[in-house]
Formats: structure tokens, sequence, C-alpha cells
């Protein structure tokens, strides 16, 4: 992409509307970051008392944010850049994320209101009575345990679940939420005109009228055919009646799916015919902020907790564990995704226990033990896990010859502890599969080279990492651009070609052919000890 005529450069705006705050991204044609700000919904918006963006009631389950929170903090947003001179007129196409699986229930009556936002007034003022359900139910609300029971045993049970929409059901998921709401209020389900995601919500607030829901945040909603990417007959009725109409169309991630409001336009001076790319939800935009662009490329997320995700072409749906959705960015792909409970918490707690409290030791313990650890091994549930699936906790240590033992050696059970984390998710990810032929490790345990030693020669696969954080307002802008691009040339622009001018990942290291075989050798014992323990 080249700098216009006019010497003009184009800038592409990513927003992403997150849990906790709502961010803003503007790269230039060059992928250069040209500036970022954020709104805080606690600090900024404090009369809508939320701790962590959200409502927690009382039954410990039930967890909530208000969507008019979510719009102010959008005029919030603009107000602060445009102050701040971002140069909004230049802004070529605006894309964004949300949080997953949260709805967004609006009115009879909201799609005139979106349509006749006048800049004079607040967003907030004009939107108040848009919604039929004050409070939408976000990600982390867990109140759906009977709606999800009923769907499995309606559909065929989970693994029929999963198979149909891409994971089994689950408490957060928006076809669970949307059964709850139903079965509590069907007056406000009968007063509801439309039921948004996050995602779909913001990109409407900007077009001023309901956007499409698209096809990869829909698949958070175990009510879309993740195969055929269109609404499931059969999963909506076991929903609630007359849904289809009330959600609305679902369209590609790369699609445009209409232009800035004039609202926008005028307050803000953004440029008029400026296109709205479809949102979609904050992982599948961490996956293109990675710019993972090809079958076999994989990000593992060092964080809190350990997340693996990646595009596949043919994904395994489970009815145990992780995720499948549509690619964000490529309509003939998926994204698989599956998430480690026992992280970077594990690591700090096996570092203060084995390390003295020092990430040198450990690294060095790391560096002078050998791939396979002499046939040790070690299951970490500190945590409750999610991968696999399980409420036993504790820590079991096992001989080479399989038995329970005690306790290791501190600088066995340093490795014992990284190599159990990768294998595990190597284990389960191919079960779905993942199978990564490139790896981008990313967060704040991927500056550690030893821990990218372990996991490059599990997976027989070189490990690149970047300055880049999963970062899903980045990896929205760069979605913006791509939609763009698409639109601009009237064609499906591969999201490699659009990214080819990105700079690269550095490739920090190269599998060793001995370590992964001695890891190939490990995965039955381990596959074996593991379900032994996690029962
Ligand atoms: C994914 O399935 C999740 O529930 C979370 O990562 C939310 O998307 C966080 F916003």
């Amino acid at each position: 992409m080249k700098k216009d005529g006019s010497g003009k450069t184009d800038l592409f705006l990513g927003l992403d509307l997150s849990t906790q705050g709502l961010k803003g991204t503007l790269i230039d044609a060059d992928f250069r970051v040209a500036a970022e700000d954020a709104v805080s919904f606690d600090g900024d918006l404090p009369e809508f008392k939320t701790e962590g963006g959200v409502h927690r009631r009382p039954d410990g389950l039930t967890v909530t944010s208000p969507p008019l929170m979510w719009v102010a903090a959008l005029d919030l947003l603009f107000a602060r850049v445009k102050s701040g001179g971002w140069p909004l007129a230049s802004v070529a196409a605006v894309c964004g994320s949300g949080q997953q699986h949260g709805s967004v229930w609006l009115k009879r009556g909201a799609r005139k209101a979106l349509a006749k936002l006048d800049p004079a007034r607040s967003l907030r003022e004009q939107l108040t009575d848009a919604f039929s359900v004050a409070d939408s139910p976000v990600w982390m609300d867990a109140g759906t345990q009977k709606q999800c029971d009923e769907r499995e045993a309606a559909l065929g049970g989970p693994q029929a679940v999963a198979d149909l929409t891409g994971s089994r059901a689950y408490l957060r998921f928006t076809g669970n939420q949307i059964a709850r709401i139903y079965a509590d209020d069907p007056a406000a389900y009968e007063r509801t005109d439309r039921i948004a995601l996050v995602s779909s919500f913001a990109a409407s607030l900007l077009i001023g009228d309901y956007a499409p829901i698209d096809t990869s945040d829909g698949s958070g909603m175990n009510l879309m055919d993740v195969r055929k990417r269109d609404w499931s007959r059969a999963a909506l009725e076991y929903t609630a009646p007359g849904l289809a109409a009330k959600l609305g169309p679902i369209v590609p991630g790369h699609e445009t799916v209409g232009t800035l409001h004039a609202y926008y336009v005028r307050k803000y001076g953004f440029s008029p015919q400026c296109p709205v790319v479809a949102f979609s939800g904050d992982n599948p935009n961490s996956l293109a902020g990675l710019r993972l662009q090809r079958a076999g490329d994989v990000a593992i997320s060092l964080g809190t907790s350990d997340t693996m995700f990646g595009y596949v072409l043919r994904p395994k749906p489970s009815g145990v564990e992780g995720h499948i959705f549509a690619n964000p960015v490529d309509p003939s792909a998926y994204m698989v995704m599956l998430c480690r409970m026992n992280g970077s918490l594990a690591r700090e707690r096996v570092r203060d226990a084995a390390a003295a409290g020092s990430w040198n030791t450990f690294s060095g313990f790391l560096h002078n033990t050998p791939a396979g650890n002499g046939g040790r091994m070690g299951i970490f549930f500190f945590e409750p896990e999610i991968t696999p699936p399980t409420r036993n906790t504790g820590v079991s240590f096992f001989d080479a010859d399989g038995k329970r033992i005690d306790t290791l050696p501190p600088e066995a059970e340093v490795r014992a502890l990284v190599e159990s984390q990768f294998i595990s998710l190597r284990l389960h990810g191919e079960g779905i599969g993942l199978m990564p032929s490139a790896i981008l490790a990313t967060g704040g345990a991927s500056a550690n080279r030893e821990i990218l030693r372990v996991i490059s020669d599990v997976f027989g696969a070189p490990v690149y990492t970047g300055e880049q954080t999963a970062s899903a307002s980045l990896g929205a802008a760069y979605r913006a651009m791509h939609g763009w691009m698409c639109k601009r040339e009237g064609r499906f622009v591969p999201f490699a070609e659009a990214m080819s001018g990105a700079p690269p990942f550095a490739r920090a290291v190269e599998p060793d052919a001995a370590a992964h075989e001695a890891y190939n050798r490990m995965l039955g014992r381990f596959a074996k000890l593991e379900e032994s323990v996690a029962g």
C-alpha cells in the first residue's frame, strides 16, 4: 500500500472494547503504531460503579456490564483522541474488537435512534432508552449450567454440540445466555428487536445501524454451524423462539459492514465515506494482531494462563475441551484455541519453591538438564485446570518407571514443570487439530530463551518472537487495513498479501531433532499419567 497522491498517509484505526476499557490503536500504511489511547471504565466512568468493568450479582455467578457505559466510552475516547491531535480525517478504515460472548439487547426503536444520531448531543443521551436488557451478560457470567445441560441433551451430547458449533456448550457462550434471559424474562425477550454481540454492537454505534455479527465472533455462541458459517437452525430452536430474526445476518470478518455515521464525521472530523470493517472478538483480533496468516501458524501466549491458538484448515472439534472458531481473516479456514490455567502463576510457584525465587536459577536449571528429564515427569495442577478439564488440584511426581514419588531434585522439578506445560499443550492441541509448523511466542515468559527452547523441541517447530503482544486493538487495525484492501480491490485479498509489508518476526529458536524425538517418545506415557491425575 502506498501513500496517496496528496501526500496524506492512509491511517487505520482499531478499537478494542474489552472487559475493562476501550482502547484505540492507530497505525500507518507502513504498519507503524502512530498513536494509542484508552478509556478505563472504572476510572473514567465511575458513575457506572463497575469493578474491573463489570457488576457481580450476589449469586456469585451472574456477571454483567451496562451497555450504556460502552456507549459513553466511545464518545469519551473519540473526544480525547481528537483533542490529542489524532489526524482522524486521514483514517481510511475502522475496525474493532469486543470481549467475546457478551450480548447487547436492543429494543424496538433502537435502530431508528442509531440512524438519527445528532452530533449536538452525546451518544449516551440519545441511546439511554435503546436497551431491552440494561445489564448485558458478559464472558465471565457462569449462571447458565441448566441451559448448557439442556442444549447438550437436546442436540445429542457435548461432542455433537462441538461438531455442530465448534465448542461443547459453555457457560459463557451467548446462546446459553440468551436461553436464560428468555426463560427468566420472556417480556424482555419479546421487546427485543436485535441481539448483538459486544463486537457487532460497537460496529452498530459507528455505522448508525444494526451491524451484522461476524462469523468468527459468532462462533462463540453455540448457535452457528461452524462449517457452514451460518446460524444452525437446530441450535437456534433450542434457544428461544424467533431468534434468527433477532440475530440478523452473519458475515465473514473481512467484509465492510457500512460507513461511519455522519455523527462521527461532524463531531470528530473523520472523513465522510470512511468504511467500517466487521468487528470481531478479542481472541480472533489477536490472531490478526500476531499476523498468523497460513495454516500451521500458531501463537502461544505465555500469560497468567497459557493460551495457544492457530490458523487451521482441518479442525477436530472436541466435546471435552477447546474451541473452533471461523477464522477472522480467511473465510475458508478456522481458528483453533486452547487455554491452560496453570501457566505463569505455576512457573512462579515452582521458581519460588525450587529456584529460590530467581528466574536466573530457574533458567540455569533448564539449561543444565536434558530434554526428557531422564524420564521423570510431573503434573502440576495448582489451580483446577481447563485443559484437560479437572477439578483435582495438587502436584504429582513420577520416576522413569512411572511410579509416584514424593519429590524431585530442584533442577528436575523446574524441567518437569516446563516440559509438562508444553507436552500437555501439544497433546491437547493435536486432539483438536492444532499442529504448529511455526510458533510465535508472546507474553511475559516469551523473554525466557530456555522456555522457548523447550517449546521448540516439544513441538519440533521454530519459535519466533517479536515485541508484539497479543493485542486485540492492533489486530483490529490490521483487519481495518485488510478489509479496506478487499473492498478497494473488489476481491478477497489473502491476509498474508495484505500483511506482506509488515516487519518480520525474529526467528529465536530452532528445534533440536534429538530432543524432539525424546519428546515424541514421552507423549504416550505423559498422556496416561496426566489422565490418571486429572481423573
Ligand atoms: C474467550 O473465549 C473468552 O471468554 C475471553 O478470552 C474473552 O473473550 C475475554 F474478553
